[in-house]
């Protein structure tokens, strides 16, 4: 059986992996924080990714890697700095190290987030993250292609949509993604043989999807939810919203922390602008 660590596992996400994938995997979970459920079986370690010898020690005599660990929302940047970018750096260096080959990196949705949403995207366009968060996603995601192509590492990077048990709202209809759809994509990126590098999405078959998962499909991804079975009653208690948000898939995240420009343009270069 694999060893498989978990970072982040205290988070929503990584206690919905946790209970799909207990008994499958011989679970590593890692978090700075309690967890809140427990999995019998699992062995727990705190840690703090920012911190590299934290990084080393949880890393070390594992098969694989799925790296949740980070701030999950649009914060502030010292936040996301050393949580996302510190410790995303920490987490891939320490498995280099320790040589752990396999990651799964949970990207996010917000990667992408000022993409439109009639527009259908699939894993080769160009990112368009939509918050400093976002940004920090995409920085893992290069992080992931230069370890796989200069340390012959293999990665997944797995863009996330939302993980529910069931879609929260309108927008949630297009990226949902079923705890069990989930844990199929996630043991693909653990066990599929021909993986150097590849971006997929993480979304369940989703008729109201954005993205063409044809990438996931190719690895052997069939999700088994789709969130049109729950479309009718998400759409009767939707509420409207921001109406710039509405126009993006990254939602409220498009407009998350949008402050007056610290350094505006000297009138008279404002005025030649707009001639
Ligand atoms: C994400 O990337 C976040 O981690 C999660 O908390 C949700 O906000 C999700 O995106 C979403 O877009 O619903």
């Amino acid at each position: 059986m694999k060893t498989v660590l978990i970072t982040g596992a205290a988070g929503d996400v990584g206690t919905h992996l946790r209970r799909e994938l207990a008994g499958k995997y011989r679970l590593r979970v890692s978090d700075l924080r309690d967890l809140k459920e427990k999995f019998k079986g699992q062995q727990f370690m705190r840690a703090d990714i920012a911190m590299f010898a934290d990084a080393l020690r949880i890393t070390r005599g594992v098969d694989a890697v799925i790296h949740l660990g980070g701030y999950s929302v649009e914060g502030p940047w010292a936040g996301i700095l050393s949580a996302n970018i510190v410790g995303c750096y920490n987490v891939f260096e320490a498995a280099r190290r320790n040589g752990v080959k396999r990651i799964v990196f949970p990207t996010s949705n917000h990667a992408m987030g000022f993409y439109r949403c009639d527009q259908t995207i699939d894993h080769r366009v160009y990112p368009k993250p939509d918050s400093r968060y976002g940004v920090s996603k995409v920085f893992g995601e290069a992080l992931g292609s230069l370890y796989a192509d200069k340390y012959g590492m293999e990665v997944l990077c797995m863009r996330i949509g939302n993980v529910n048990p069931a879609p929260i709202d309108k927008r949630r209809l297009a990226i949902w993604f079923s705890p069990r759809d989930l844990a199929q994509l996630v043991t693909i990126g653990i066990e599929h043989p021909g993986i150097r590098f590849e971006i997929v999405y993480g979304v369940s078959g989703n008729k109201r999807s954005w993205y063409d998962n044809s990438n996931a499909a190719r690895l052997g991804y069939r999700p088994m939810d789709d969130s049109e079975a729950h479309a009718q009653e998400v759409l009767a208690r939707e509420k409207p919203g921001n109406p710039v948000a509405e126009q993006y898939q990254g939602g409220t995240f498009v407009v998350a922390e949008q402050i007056p420009n610290p350094a505006p343009l000297p009138k008279r270069r404002q005025k030649r602008r707009a001639r």
